[in-house]
């Protein structure tokens, strides 16, 4: 038995009430309240590779990691020196630079579904573009979308949402128009024939079908067999578009998309988190038809004042290059089997009903005992063992999403001795819930 480090957490409280007296809820996102799973939440001081501390000095491994963005690991000594001599030059020029034009490049070369490349600075402004572009290229109203699945917070994605909405309960978002509301529809993932009924239904009406490859908002659910390929021809055949939601597996599974992996084309991707390095990046792209109707080429309107930053950019160039490196995905899916393995070990060991879902460097803990092949049967997961279980981890210097619908992301900084410490904790906190 590890011996677990003593922790305070005086300042990160003192510093939480603070922030709740000028941030609402003292947060900039609701998950990093801790609502789901109590207790003060971190509030972080610094972070480097995979290790981060909070403003009491306590150390953690780190497997959250900015929510999938940081996969190389936090502070990167060659991206944080790239960003520094790149603040040097100006940091936002509201002008073209040569750095989008790589950035672009490097995607289009990673994704050639991207045949041209919009940059925006969320995954919710890029999944927002690309639903009003489906609906205007095809005059169409209706987008569909899956029960846990979570595309950001804009107004058409906020029914049955996943993320944050299902970790606090929500829903559907107050402030959403019913007029609009009514305008999303929603089936089970991984149910083809639930989408087939919704084409049948509303068969001329469909924009588009949006959809995560792989879904991560719900806890992760690969697709199942047939799913993605299926999708595709549904809306080909009903003349909708097919839009990947990538913010999470794009260069999270392969240098590219789940789309490399599983060899469907979509024709319109959303992309988020790894292209920006952990700065403010995230972009659309697809079918060179589609997105020559976006302004200035065409009259879909889109812009963004620091669309394209420079530092955003560069830190962007500067991770793909790394991902690109032979061997980086083997080496990530070789420690994330491990973590995987370890994780199925202490479930048996210790006689706790759960399911450990992965695909790649994604992984999701899900305290059930039923197979987890969509979002009900996710919420059958018991969430106050998982609430017990993030919090004997935490105290053992292992943070994970505070949330039972999130992933646990596996980064290059993490060692194998990081992930041999992470299970053997595993195996401490799940025997310590059941005690
Ligand atoms: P942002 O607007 O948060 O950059 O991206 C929205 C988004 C779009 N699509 C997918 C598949 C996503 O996972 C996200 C955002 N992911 C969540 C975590 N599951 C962000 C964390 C948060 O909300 O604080």
């Amino acid at each position: 038995m590890a011996t677990i480090p003593e922790q305070q957490h005086t300042r990160s409280q003192r510093a939480f009430e603070r922030a709740r007296r000028v941030l609402v809820g003292g947060v900039n996102s609701p998950v990093r309240a801790f609502g789901a799973v109590g207790g003060s939440p971190v509030i972080v001081d610094r972070a480097q590779g995979a290790q981060l501390w909070d403003v009491d000095g306590n150390a953690y491994i780190d497997f959250v990691c900015s929510w999938g963005a940081l996969i190389l690991g936090h502070a990167h000594a060659e991206i944080s020196a790239a960003l520094a001599e790149q603040a040097a030059r100006g940091t936002s020029y509201g002008m073209t630079t040569e750095l989008e034009i790589e950035l672009a490049e490097m995607l289009q070369k990673a994704l050639p579904s991207m045949e041209r490349v919009r940059f925006v600075s969320s995954g919710t402004e890029a999944t927002m573009s690309a639903a009003r572009l489906a609906r205007a290229a095809t005059g169409r109203d209706f987008i569909v979308k899956f029960e846990g699945g979570y595309h950001g917070h804009g107004d058409s994605f906020l029914t049955k949402a996943g993320s944050g909405l299902a970790t606090l309960g929500i829903a559907a978002s107050p402030g959403v128009p019913q007029a609009l509301a009514q305008l999303t529809l929603d089936a089970p993932y991984n149910d083809l024939a639930a989408v087939e009924r919704l084409f049948e239904k509303h068969a001329k009406q469909i924009a588009a079908v949006i959809v995560e490859p792989v879904a991560a908002n719900m806890g992760v659910i690969p697709p199942a067999q047939g799913f993605l390929s299926g999708l595709r021809e549904l809306t080909r055949r009903h003349g909708a578009l097919l839009i990947f939601d990538e913010v999470i597996t794009g260069f999270r599974l392969c240098f590219g998309g789940a789309q490399t992996l599983f060899g469907i084309e979509p024709d319109l991707t959303t992309l988020g988190k790894i292209i920006g390095g952990g700065l403010p990046v995230a972009a659309y792209g697809g079918r060179r038809d589609l997105m020559e109707q976006v302004a200035p080429v065409g009259p879909v309107y889109q812009a963004g004042t620091l669309s394209g930053n420079p530092l955003a950019m560069r830190a962007g160039i500067e991770t793909l290059k790394r991902l690109a490196a032979p061997g980086f995905y083997d080496s990530l899916e070789r420690k994330s089997k491990m973590l995987g393995d370890l994780t199925r070990q202490a479930l048996s060991e210790t006689g706790v009903a759960g399911q450990v879902a992965r695909v790649g460097s994604l992984l999701t803990l899900f305290f059930t005992a039923n197979p987890v092949d969509n979002y009900a049967a996710a919420k059958t997961s018991d969430t106050r063992r998982f609430v017990s279980f993030f919090q004997e981890l935490l105290r053992r210097g292992f943070l994970m999403a505070p949330s039972q619908f999130e992933a646990l992301f596996v980064a290059a900084a993490h060692t194998e001795d990081d992930i041999r410490r992470a299970g053997a904790a595993c195996r401490e906190s799940l025997a310590a819930i059941v005690s």
